[in-house]
């Protein structure tokens, strides 16, 4: 591109600000993240932390305490567990096992942050340390 020598325009720095954006697989508006989850569930906790961590807001869909009645998780994700999350930006339905959910979450939106230890020993000497 050949420079004009006049300052960029708001056209200029959006078209810029997208390229960007999609170098670096950033999105410049908030995703559309939601989340299929229960209260009391450890699980569903450690994702909560993942969202927290990385400042991502998400729709909460309380489920049934019951696995039978939990007909949208399973329509979503061909399964009863929870968390399970969606991810409307990126065309993820319904990605259940909050190990994958926070690596992905980490791998998507951390730029480049790690996500933190899942062991339970791994934790304890995170929290320590
Ligand atoms: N390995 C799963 C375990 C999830 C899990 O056990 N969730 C409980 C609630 S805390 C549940 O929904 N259990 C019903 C089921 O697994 O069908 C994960 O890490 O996401």
């Amino acid at each position: 591109m050949q420079s004009s020598g006049r300052a960029p325009q708001s056209t200029d720095r959006e078209a810029l600000l997208y390229r960007d954006a999609e170098h670096s697989h950033m999105t410049t508006e908030s995703p559309d993240l939601a989340m299929y989850e229960l209260q009391g569930c450890p699980y569903c906790a450690k994702v909560r932390r993942a969202m927290d961590d990385l400042d991502l807001d998400y729709e909460s869909h309380e489920v049934p305490r019951s696995k039978s009645d939990r007909e949208t998780v399973y329509e979503i994700s061909g399964q009863r567990g929870v968390p399970v999350l969606v991810d409307h930006t990126n065309g993820v339905d319904g990605m259940a096992e909050s190990d994958d959910i926070v690596t992905y979450l980490y791998e998507t939106y951390g730029d480049d942050e790690e996500p933190p230890p899942s062991g339970i020993v791994d934790r304890v000497l995170s929290v320590l340390f």
